[in-house]
């Protein structure tokens, strides 16, 4: 018996030793003489990103220990496992995987200040080079934070650049194709000129960003933001912010902006509430930002657009049912248990015979929910190797590709007849390596495929035969996308 309490004596003494000296760590000071000068002091970021729970994404507990230690490769973050003992750097982790205590002030004045013009647009009649302006996809690589533009004929880069870190969500275009607008986690606003190659500048909208939208004008971007929870209206030409909307509902309570989208027919910005059971639509252009809040019975926060706008498809990560709101008349038309979450951003649409019918993935099922648009039913539930993430088509191919990422078939494409609702083909890009995201050319005769990996690359395939046609080394490719395709709101790509 002395024994067995010697042992768990001994045992708790070991299990202790960590924590006890990790808490003799003053972690804030530690952290305002190491990380502030590059994190921002209060951890909102600076050169760096913010070191905030909300911020990191999915980097957590030992692997943010491992980072300081040893640094990020691609990254400006030096190792200091030589600088620092085991119990400041596991203090430092967990110092900064702890919430601020306060919701950090980040409005007109910070935004503002935070504005960085490198160049004025300089006045040009075509672009500086000989590509289709309108056949470029602009590349977001999350491997090394950098964005290539490529030309979609010769399927060659033309211009490689340094993003801010941790970007997230499609970037926007101008109505036009020549301006491309990037948003980071961290809520940096990068606005790129395609017609001369070079970055116009940089504002900082949120402290933790979800998305941004552009108004059909292409006047106007909205910045959805979670810290603070604030709805950011900025110019487009000058990046000047121009309104901070705070998100509370009617009856005052605060929510997180989930998402912003652009209602092009209807001149309007549509936004998801994360806490709120509201749907806001925010009028574009000469109509002053009037706010109309559609209430809805719980709050809605992944949406997928009619092609008319006139409804809106919403789901809640932890609801139950996916639901249709007509957004003239502000009532709801539909609800459907759809199991395994589907993923409705990623939706797309196409006729099937006389319908016009929408497509989504599921994130937590391995099938795809095809829907009709008139009546909301649902048409066929179509199974897949695994859950995936993204959905693709284009109005000139048959065909629709989608992923299964989320899963063990985590390598493979399945390829979606349009026509007969069978999956016809897989492809199998590296085996083993995460195949995702598909981009279609402006033609629809090619396909862009992501290898999902750092290094990784793009698989180019033929949109009628599947055959490969080149490959392009990437660094984690999480995204592409057609000029072309984006600014016409093609019927085969999320908007
Ligand atoms: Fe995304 C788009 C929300 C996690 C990569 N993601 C979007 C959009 C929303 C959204 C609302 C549409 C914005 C737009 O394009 O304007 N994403 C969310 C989440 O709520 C979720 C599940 C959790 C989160 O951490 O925010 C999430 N997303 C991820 C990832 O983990 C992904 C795979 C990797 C990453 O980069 O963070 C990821 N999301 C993407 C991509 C798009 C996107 C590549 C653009 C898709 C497109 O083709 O338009």
């Amino acid at each position: 018996m002395p024994l067995r309490c010697k042992g768990v004596a001994f045992a708790l003494v070991v299990l202790l030793a960590p924590c006890a000296a990790q808490a003799q760590v003053d972690a804030p000071r530690l952290y305002e003489q190491t990380c502030a000068q590059c994190h921002g002091a209060g951890r909102l970021g600076g050169v760096g990103p913010a070191l905030l729970p909300e911020n990191m994404g999915r980097l957590r507990g030992p692997a943010v220990a491992k980072v300081i230690a040893e640094g990020r490769e691609a990254t400006q973050m030096p190792a200091f496992g030589q600088q620092l003992g085991k119990a400041e750097i596991e203090a430092l982790a967990a110092f900064v995987a702890t919430p601020l205590a306060e919701t950090p002030a980040w409005g007109m004045g910070e935004i503002l200040s935070s504005r960085a013009i490198e160049r004025e647009a300089p006045t040009l009649a075509k672009p500086v080079f000989e590509a289709d302006p309108l056949n470029l996809f602009v590349v977001v690589e999350t491997g090394d934070h950098h964005a290539t533009i490529l030309d979609g004929d010769k399927l060659e880069p033309m211009a490689r650049f340094a993003t801010r870190f941790a970007l997230h969500g499609g970037p926007k275009f101008s109505p036009d194709g020549r301006f491309v607008y990037f948003m980071s986690r961290d809520g940096w606003v990068e606005k790129y000129d395609i017609w001369s190659l070079q970055k116009i500048g940089e504002v900082r909208a949120g402290v933790n960003s979800r998305n941004i939208a552009l108004s059909a004008d292409g006047r106007t971007i909205a910045v959805a933001n979670y810290l603070p929870k604030t709805l950011v209206l900025l110019d487009a030409g000058t990046l000047t912010p121009l309104r901070v909307l705070d998100a509370t509902d009617a009856s005052g309570a605060a929510s997180r902006v989930s998402a912003v989208y652009q209602a092009r027919p209807r001149n309007s910005f549509v936004v998801a509430l994360k806490d709120a059971p509201e749907i806001w639509e925010i009028g574009a252009g000469e109509t002053g930002f009037a706010l109309r809040r559609i209430a809805v019975d719980e709050p809605l926060d992944d949406f997928f657009f009619d092609p008319s706008y006139a409804h809106v498809f919403g789901s809640a990560r932890e609801g139950a049912a996916s639901k249709v709101y007509n957004l003239d008349t502000g009532r709801q038309v539909a609800a459907m248990a759809l199991p395994g979450l589907p993923h409705l951003g990623s939706g797309i649409s196409f006729r099937l015979g006389a319908r016009s019918v929408m497509a989504t993935p599921h994130l937590k099922s391995g099938l795809l929910s095809v829907i009709a648009m008139d009546d909301w039913s649902l048409v066929k539930t179509i199974p897949t190797p695994g859950p995936g993430f993204f959905m693709r088509s284009h109005e000139n191919s048959r065909f629709a590709w989608t992923d299964s990422m989320m899963s063990k078939a985590k390598d493979t494409m399945s390829i979606l007849d349009k026509e007969t609702l069978e999956i016809v083909r897989s492809v199998t890009p590296i085996p083993g390596k995460t195949a995702a995201h598909v981009e279609f050319d402006r033609e629809g005769k090619k396909v862009l495929v992501s290898i999902w990996e750092d290094p990784g690359e793009l698989v180019v395939y033929d949109a009628q035969t599947f055959q490969e046609l080149k490959r392009l080394p990437m660094r984690k490719p999480s995204g592409k996308y057609n000029v072309f395709n984006k600014i016409n709101f093609s019927e085969g790509t999320s908007h």
